[in-house]
């Protein structure tokens, strides 16, 4: 069976990783202003959020998902989280917790960068003003870079002579030496594709071998930057810097703080709040609505603080995107195995599209069987309206995403 997806949240100590990671779970992950709070490597669930299939054939009333929530047709599917411990500047020569931090780095499939977009934290984590957080960003890359290119060259020369005397190809060569960071010969191959007219391992000079890196960290570890702490009166400035430098990059505007006082405000029965949209309401708002408690003065003040300075201004918190960025960079597409194609319900019972994966663009529906099911033999596979589907057919955004496998009797063990 295939692993799960895995999204790393990074950043520097008091960037506002744990509280990012507090917007996005349940899980209570520890907050606090200095570094290293986070010492184990931190597993939650997070949720994306998408366009469940249920709203297209308008069965949003009988949608009820086995894992996650489907509200009116938007759908949370869990996701896997990896809140990393702190990483502190030169971690790549083994600093603070370094090499581990790295090495727990590898088995994210993409990265999310918690930028202090205030520039209230200096490199560190330490209180200051007017820090300038583009150095975190390259920081971040150079780290990672630094870390892989030197436990490369650290055998390179054996690693050469192997290769000469083994007469393997590059791509097996590299294989061996890059699968470690959780990477398959797949994506290294097309790392090694990214660089053109690519020579002979070698003949590879030093500026080859950091080219390949590059790559490499390209396919490995795509990130979307969270430029976090957009309540701080600081942050336009450093974000329209930061975007003018990197304008391919994937950023996303957030404030996870707000994200979390809203929510503790829904759970205290203060506010009705949608997570990823800019309403919020209050008591005078929604007069009728009894579960809602009446508001103060002061808690009055912070919510219109919060309307004026970040929902209005951003038109969210940026909390729910952050996930859906990552998914963007990744491809990802949810598929709803269902059992009765005709009315896709599951094993019992009337409810709709209980089960949903996130898989890959691009991937052959054989292999979604293979991920739910594991090595199962297959009869048939059947799409909307009865439609049979080929196994080599592949996954797309609406297009096979709804599937019922037939199996050969017996065959599931
Ligand atoms: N103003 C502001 N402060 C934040 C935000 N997110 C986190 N913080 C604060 O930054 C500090 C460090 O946050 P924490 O989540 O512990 O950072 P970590 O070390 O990266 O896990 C805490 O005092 C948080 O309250 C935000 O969106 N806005
Ligand atoms: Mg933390």
């Amino acid at each position: 069976m295939g692993r799960e997806i895995v999204i790393g949240l990074v950043g520097k100590p008091s960037s506002g990783k744990s509280t990012t990671l507090n917007a996005l779970t349940d899980a209570n992950a520890k907050v606090g202003a200095f570094p290293f709070t986070t010492i184990d490597p931190n597993k939650a669930t997070g949720y994306l959020e998408i366009d469940c299939a249920c709203a297209r054939f308008g069965k949003q009333d009988k949608c009820k998902p086995n894992y996650g929530y489907c509200r009116n047709g938007k759908r949370g599917v869990p996701i896997m989280l990896l809140d990393v411990a702190g990483l502190v500047p030169n971690a790549h020569l083994g600093r603070g917790l370094g090499n581990k931090f790295l090495s727990d780095l590898t088995e994210a499939d993409c990265l999310i960068h918690i930028v202090d977009a205030s520039g209230t934290t200096d490199a560190e984590g330490k209180a200051t003003r007017g820090y300038d957080p583009l150095n975190d960003i390259d920081w971040l890359q150079n780290e990672i870079f630094y870390w892989i290119l030197g436990n490369l060259k650290e055998r390179w020369g054996s690693v050469k002579r192997r290769h000469i005397a083994t007469k393997q190809t590059t791509l097996e060569t590299m294989r061996q030496q890059l699968g470690g960071y959780v990477a398959n010969k797949k994506l290294i191959g097309q790392a090694l594709d990214l660089i053109p007219d690519l020579p002979p391992l070698q003949d590879w000079d030093d500026e080859m071998l950091e080219n390949v890196v590059r790559a490499f960290m390209e396919v490995k570890f795509p990130t979307v930057l969270s430029l976090n702490k957009m309540d701080h009166p600081d942050a336009d400035k450093n974000v329209s810097k930061i975007i003018l430098k990197y304008p391919k990059s994937k950023a996303v505007l957030c404030s996870s703080i707000t994200e979390v006082f809203l929510r503790k405000l829904v759970a205290q029965n203060f506010i009705k709040y949608d997570p990823g949209t800019e309403f919020v309401d209050t008591k005078e708002d929604l007069p009728d609505d009894p579960n809602l408690r009446d508001v103060d003065e002061k808690l009055m003040n912070r919510i219109e603080n919060i309307r004026d300075l970040v929902l209005y201004r951003f038109g969210s918190t940026g909390v729910v995107q952050l996930l859906q960025a990552a998914a963007e960079l990744l491809e990802l597409v949810p598929v709803y195995p269902v059992r009765h194609i005709n009315n896709f319900t599951g094993n019992s019972g009337d409810s709709v599209f209980r089960d949903c994966i996130l898989v890959k663009r691009g991937t052959p529906v054989i292999s979604v069987a293979r991920k739910i099911m594991g090595d199962v033999t297959i009869a048939a596979i059947e799409g909307v309206g009865g439609m049979k589907i080929g196994e080599e057919d592949t996954v797309d955004v609406g297009k096979n995403d709804i599937l019922s496998f037939k199996l050969v009797p017996g065959s599931k063990t």
